[in-house]
């Protein structure tokens, strides 16, 4: 049994398309603390982070926007994080991706804090590598994983408490990545499994792989689950929508691998858009997931045998 910390971040400023905001009321109109009180957790709701108002930081990349209003939300969003994880883990509801600046250096801080390593798996269409000097969109939902693995081009934001080394970074689902962000991962030894990867072993043996290197490790492990890991067929609701992601099953099954682990720490649930959604079903499906993640499954496994 966990006790289950569900943290709203209604972030929208890190990308350009109205509605990521509304993600934490979706998910609790969808019934995420019913699905995890079923399942046998305790469930506390801390209700919505509320930011510091901005401050009036610059950059030079002229795309950048919303800068102020980012570095308000990683500080506020690093605490929050921070502060829950000694007594449960928990549960992000976003908000768009950028929120993970300040989820991920809030576990990281943790982990350093505790003497241990601390691991992220990235469910995501996209590697979010890019910094605040490299992208071009302007979107800094597209920077987090840069910022964790310690990259420089980050300088009116806060240093990363506790940079999180490559061999500790696995990234699922990528199959949208700008030039720049191929060439800042190219020297790390972050695992990139790509939808090739996925095609051609599936997702249980590059899974199993990873989550044996936490395991001798004794790693904290972060799962951040962006909404375009999922194929658009079943999960329109978000705003950069790439063909070709995870399957329902597939998806699934990398829920019920991290769950049989036992190693999942901490969760964010990002870029959701309910004003995009067809009646509440992307809302639904990802509340199924974490139903998954935390221990829903049809029958177990080792005691039950059709064969
Ligand atoms: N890499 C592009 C696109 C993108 C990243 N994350 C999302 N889209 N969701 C960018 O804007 O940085
Ligand atoms: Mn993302
Ligand atoms: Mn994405």
């Amino acid at each position: 049994m966990t006790h289950c910390i569900l943290i709203g971040a209604p972030v929208d400023e890190g990308q350009r398309r109205p509605g990521c905001l509304m993600g934490p009321a979706a998910y609790r109109t969808a019934g995420l603390a019913a699905t995890l009180q079923a399942l046998g957790h305790s469930v506390e709701d801390r209700g919505d982070v509320a930011p510091d108002a901005p401050g009036s930081e610059t950059c030079a990349n002229p795309a950048v926007h919303h800068l102020p209003e980012m570095i308000a939300w990683t500080r506020a969003l690093q605490q929050a994080t921070r502060d829950a994880l000694p007594h449960g883990m928990p549960i992000i509801m976003g908000g768009d991706h950028s929120l993970a600046l300040g989820t991920v250096a809030g576990v990281a801080a943790h982990a350093a804090e505790q003497g241990r390593p601390q691991f992220v798996i990235w469910l995501d269409a996209h590697s979010d590598f890019h910094t605040v000097a490299s992208t071009t969109s302007g979107n800094l939902h597209g920077t987090p994983m840069a910022y964790a693995n310690g990259l420089d081009g980050f300088d009116p934001f806060p240093p990363f408490p506790a940079p999180i080394p490559g061999e500790n970074i696995c990234m699922f689902g990528i199959r949208s990545v700008d030039p720049a962000e191929h060439a800042a991962m190219e020297p790390t030894e972050i695992t990139v499994n790509d939808m090739r990867v996925l095609d051609e072993q599936g997702i249980v043996a590059p899974l199993r792989a990873f989550l044996d290197r936490v395991r001798a490790a004794d790693g904290l492990l972060h799962v951040s689950l962006d909404v375009d890991f999922l194929d658009p067929s079943i999960a329109p609701a978000v705003g950069t929508t790439v063909p070709g992601g995870a399957t329902f099953r597939e998806a699934h099954l990398v829920m019920e691998l991290l769950h049989e682990s036992g190693l999942v720490t901490s969760l964010d649930l990002v870029e959701l858009n309910p004003f995009l959604d067809e009646r509440g079903r992307t809302a639904r499906l990802m509340v199924d997931l974490v139903g998954s993640l935390m221990g829903r499954k049809v029958f177990d496994r080792p005691t039950r045998s059709f064969g």
